[in-house]
């Protein structure tokens, strides 16, 4: 356990958490827990982020402790500490959080389990080794003497599963689990937590999920998989960007398969997303690629100066030689 946040939460009598833009379960998830933990300590602590928190989200966030960094005002909230979660630039938490860095120049924290330089690692609570940001923050809790409550495992939990893909990522680790057991004490129930986060799509996002996959192709060798799809889907299916995230992990199933890789086609940029099966690294792919991750899932953006399909060409050529 890194010291330096004891020190600083020790210190601190309010703190804000924030996390990274769009963000996942993981963020939210880890934010909501240390908020509620925080609090039991005697803390005044608000987590405020670029957006409103989406509805989707809500179901983990009872107590109403995230709200928007538009409405700091309404609340009287002057942190003498920020903590940022499951992100490690201030940059990735959004343009109108920068303005609030900037004007008001507070500490600032970041717990976070991505790839970063050294400098950040030696001054900030980053653990690589961490499958989730939210197994972090659940170890963190636990050594500031703070007792889980149902509402603080529900959102590790959820944070957990979500970056682990329900376990399955090769960061899963006895610490993993020997947290994960702690939080089931409390009395959460997986198939609860799980179709909290899984089980509310609609048919639609089925049948783009469908469509999708109907279309998936491969390279010669059958172990690089990819999925194509762009913002015309999105609207004729009505399912909105986050709805697709979990959509690469289906291609995993596959027989032999090192990577899989979804391509978003957003018209001037092309999102690509990766994940391996634990034999390639795609954090070191991805980094080739101009962006970055960690070695089972990780991502880059690629301007749009040439046809889609020679970017995918030359992406997947770029993975077989690196894989
Ligand atoms: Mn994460």
């Amino acid at each position: 356990m890194n010291e330096n946040i004891k020190e600083a939460i020790a210190k601190a009598s309010s703190i804000l958490i924030t996390t990274h833009i769009y963000p996942d379960a993981d963020g939210i998830g880890s934010q909501i827990s240390l908020c509620l933990a925080l609090r039991e300590l005697g803390k005044q602590s608000i987590c405020f982020n670029e957006k409103e928190l989406l509805e989707r989200y809500k179901y983990l966030d009872h107590k109403n402790v995230v709200h928007s960094i538009d409405n700091i005002s309404d609340h009287n909230f002057e942190p003498d500490l920020i903590i940022v979660v499951d992100t490690n630039t201030k940059e990735r938490t959004g343009s109108r959080m920068l303005e609030y860095y900037e004007t008001n120049n507070t500490r600032c924290i970041y717990i976070d389990h991505h790839p970063c330089i050294k400098e950040v690692s030696e001054n900030h609570f980053i653990d690589t080794t961490a499958a989730a940001t939210g197994q972090m923050a659940g170890e963190l809790i636990q050594s500031l003497g703070v007792s889980f409550t149902k509402e603080i495992a529900l959102a590790l939990y959820t944070a957990i599963i979500i970056d682990t893909s329900s376990f399955r990522y090769p960061t899963v680790s006895s610490r993993t689990h020997t947290l994960v057991s702690k939080l089931l004490e409390t009395g959460i129930e997986p198939t609860v937590a799980y179709n909290g986060i899984y089980g509310t799509k609609t048919i639609k996002h089925l049948h783009l999920l469908g469509k999708i996959l109907s279309t998936a192709k491969s390279n010669e060798a059958h172990d690089i998989y990819w999925i194509v799809f762009n913002q015309a889907d999105l609207e004729n299916f009505d399912t909105d960007i986050e709805d697709t995230h979990a959509f690469i992990n289906h291609l995993l199933i596959l027989d032999n398969i090192k990577v899989a890789c979804m391509i978003r086609d957003d018209g001037d940029f092309v999102k690509v997303s990766l994940r391996s099966n634990g034999q390639c690294d795609v954090g070191i792919i991805a980094q080739k690629l101009g962006g970055g991750g960690h070695s089972h899932s990780a991502a880059t953006i690629i301007e749009k100066t040439k046809n889609l399909d020679i970017i995918i060409e030359e992406t997947i050529k770029t993975i077989e030689s690196l894989c």
